[in-house]
């Protein structure tokens, strides 16, 4: 394959309106005010071409999205054949490319960068065989349908590539999708080759069904009435074809939707959604709760997050955020691990971040006796050691944003168990189904969902149950506008500040005035902001404590 020289140059000039701005592919890709993203868009493409032809040709993802941003944001990232994030040593050269076309004063300066990156990836444009694939998907966000135009602008008539279009998905989606399409295509099935979004809900609910099936669900379990907040996003739509598919089992009446606006671009994420709710502690608007026998969920925008919540006898709000997911996994998960006698052979372990509540990791370690790990924010971090620590790897984020990786030797154990005379418990066959219950690529609220709520009909438990297996500690996030939050520089899994010099021992002189006080501070990589955590044993002093930090903060800058 030979670049058509003129016709980049030409789409170049077309679509790279916006320069002199500066970008980093941050915790989830590129992610700003959509206005300002044509040219990102334009060489995010290109870029997932090449990571494509780097990659013999397998489907490479790209989700358009800004996920919890407000509706004027949006964003773009990449993903690999396998569902993960991209590769992280692929990161800088999608700033490279980015900040080459942000900065060219001409056509040649970018095209210059192009063509080095493609020789120091070695990347053989004229082998013949391989045509790039790229699997793109997007949120509902207003400005998604231009800037797809601006992503794959070159793709088929620079590179030739074959573009699989999913439209509107949530992220989790379209990483399943690129993972399937890519297992089929290496199981040489052309017949059934790109996977759909069909695909995703018929294996999610296959795998739920099995699931219930193996506990007679009809007879002995039940499901507490679900309400889910889609936060306006393209949760809703996608979470109703779910719910309308002829295969789904549970009665209609037990799931509500609530803000499925999608189509009111300025709903989203408003006063809503998994983000809104954690950070604010507070009901969704849209809700008004009746009954404390409920449950409630709050999807993000583009449904890769999820938390949930209920209302006591006195309509107080309890959050049951990612840490209570996760602990409510490990609780059940490791007692079918005990019933099945696989305790000793399988490694079960929970991977946090900074963010995680500090009673939580105490559960973890005292009660329920599993190893738990800490690592930056980031999905692609705490992937990364769940799945290279564990068997079962249960990582989650508090804002709710994970899912449990099952290792290689997981899945071989439980075949051979389920293989021996007498071998069919229900505990290994639970094991088995819930593997599958849960997405594998990444964090996703509607498998989530389902497996949370597989998981409290099995063990029985109500919402306050579930919450009472550990109290949080009173805990607040905040979010600091700074000048410049690139300033602001981590170590220690984020838990500590190398920069501003000097900031970091005036914290830990206020963390130490307050019992069982933990603070961290840390840029975000999606919002141009700095958070602040802190959390405390006196929930009365918890403003004191978290203002005494963010004056510290405020002043360094
Ligand atoms: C993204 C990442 C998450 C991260 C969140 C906030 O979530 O995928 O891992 O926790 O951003 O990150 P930060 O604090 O760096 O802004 P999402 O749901 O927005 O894609």
């Amino acid at each position: 394959m030979k670049i058509d020289y003129e016709q980049l140059r030409k789409l170049y000039d077309e679509t790279c309106r916006t320069k002199n701005v500066q970008y980093s592919y941050g915790t989830a890709g590129f992610r700003t005010l959509a206005k300002d993203l044509d040219t990102v868009m334009f060489t995010t493409g290109i870029l997932a071409v090449l990571r494509s032809l780097k990659l013999q040709g397998q489907y490479v993802g790209v989700m358009i999205t800004a996920s919890h941003n407000p509706y004027q944001d949006n964003g773009v990232k990449i993903v690999e054949p396998d569902g993960s994030m991209l590769l992280a040593s692929w990161e800088p050269y999608a700033m490279q490319l980015a900040n080459a076309a942000l900065f060219a004063t001409h056509f040649e300066e970018f095209y210059a960068e192009l063509v080095k990156l493609i020789e120091l990836e070695k990347i053989d444009l004229g082998a013949s065989n391989v045509a790039p694939h790229i699997v793109v998907g997007r949120d509902s966000r207003e400005s998604s349908p231009y800037l797809l135009r601006c992503l794959t602008s070159t793709m088929a008539s620079v590179f030739h590539a074959r573009v699989l279009d999913l439209g509107c998905v949530t992220t989790p989606q379209l990483h399943y999708i690129t993972d399937l399409s890519n297992r089929r295509e290496r199981e040489g099935d052309s017949a059934l080759a790109a996977a759909t979004e069909q695909d995703y809900y018929s294996f999610f609910i296959g795998a739920f069904n099995e699931l219930f099936t193996t506990y007679d669900m009809e007879k002995r379990l039940s499901v507490p009435k679900l309400f889910i907040d889609t936060a306006n996003g393209i949760g809703g739509p996608q979470l109703k074809k779910l719910l309308a598919s002829k295969d789904w089992v549970v009665p209609s009446d037990q799931i509500e939707i609530i803000n499925d606006k999608s189509d009111v671009p300025k709903l989203l994420n408003s006063e809503c959604g998994a983000d809104y709710v954690k950070t604010n502690q507070r009901l969704p608007k849209g809700l008004s709760p009746s009954s404390f026998e409920s449950l409630y969920c709050s999807f993000d925008g583009d449904a890769d997050r999820v938390v949930f919540y209920y209302v006591d006898s006195e309509l107080k709000f309890h959050l049951l955020d990612g840490d209570k997911i996760s602990t409510l996994f490990a609780k059940f998960l490791s007692k079918q691990l005990e019933m099945a006698n696989l305790e000793r052979s399988l490694k079960i372990g929970v991977v946090q971040t900074a963010y995680a509540n500090g009673s939580s990791t105490a559960y973890i370690k005292d009660t329920l006796h599993c190893p738990v790990s800490c690592t930056k924010t980031g999905v692609k971090h705490l992937h990364h050691e769940a799945a290279t620590q564990y068997d079962i790897g249960i990582y989650f984020e508090a804002n709710g944003h994970g899912t449990i990786i099952f290792s290689e030797k997981f899945h071989q154990t439980i075949e051979s168990e389920l293989s021996k005379p007498n071998g069919h418990t229900l505990a290994l066959k639970t094991l088995s189904c819930f593997a599958k219950l849960i997405n594998q690529t990444v964090g996703d609220a509607m498998s989530d969902m389902l497996a949370v709520l597989a998981t409290l009909a099995i063990l029985k438990m109500a919402p306050m149950n579930w919450d009472e297996e550990y109290k949080d500690l009173p805990n607040k996030l905040v979010k600091c506008i700074v000048p410049d939050r690139s300033i602001f520089q981590t170590t220690d899994q984020e838990r500590k500040l190398q920069n501003p010099v000097g900031l970091q021992s005036k914290i830990d002189s206020v963390i130490a005035k307050y019992p069982m006080g933990r603070s961290f501070v840390r840029a975000s990589g999606t919002e141009d902001a700095v958070r602040v955590y802190a959390e405390c044993q006196d929930m009365s002093k918890l403003d004191q404590f978290c203002n005494e930090i963010v004056g510290y903060v405020k002043a360094s800058v």
